[in-house]
């Protein structure tokens, strides 16, 4: 459940996160990886997807060309995370509108299918900046299960949104359902 917060609490924890934010980057393995631009139209052409892999929490920001709070975009997305290497596909898949009015939840998954996904219950956020083109996720490491040595993560996302004309306008990040190069915990 989201919470509306007084502005000045509002502010405060504005503040304590972009401090928090800094504070974990200066440690934390970042990686970026691009996606062709133009290869859907407007509305949720992803662009970039950058990993923080922080010792607190994992951060993923994606970058869209034209992202807007009007509900005719239709749009959404999915990032797919891979914290177990050994077992084929993602581990869990935070799932959210790119709309204003819109929810997420993160769901451990077994595969690319959320269908039959259990929801975790964790410390995670996810923020839409249609200034910025950006949605934000923070996600506590907690929130993973991890009985496997490594602390790897890697990602794969897929946006979806309506199409001018009718139709369903999906761009993957590279090639579709395959992760991108392991971000190492820093
Ligand atoms: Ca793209
Ligand atoms: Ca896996
Ligand atoms: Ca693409």
């Amino acid at each position: 459940m989201r919470t509306s917060l007084p502005t000045a609490a509002a502010a405060a924890t504005c503040l304590a996160t972009a401090s928090l934010l800094l504070a974990t980057t200066a440690h934390a393995a970042t990686s970026a990886f691009a996606d062709e631009a133009g290869d859907v139209g407007p509305g949720v052409d992803l662009r970039s997807v950058k990993v923080v892999n922080g010792e607190e929490n994992l951060r993923v920001v994606t970058t869209h060309r034209d992202l807007v709070p009007g509900f005719r975009s239709q749009a959404g997305g999915k990032v797919f995370l891979d914290t177990d290497p050994e077992d084929k596909g993602p581990e869990y898949v935070l799932v959210g509108g790119y709309f204003e009015g819109t929810d997420y939840a993160l769901v451990a998954v077994d595969g690319w299918s959320d269908q039959d996904g259990e929801r975790v219950e964790c410390s995670y956020t996810s923020r839409l900046d249609y200034d910025a083109e950006t949605v934000r996720s923070r996600f506590s490491q907690d929130c993973f299960d991890r009985d496997d040595a490594t602390t790897d993560v890697r990602v794969e996302v897929r946006v979806s949104g309506a199409r001018k004309g009718g139709g369903t306008a999906v761009d993957w990040l590279g090639t579709p359902r395959t992760f991108s190069a392991p971000v190492p915990q820093g």
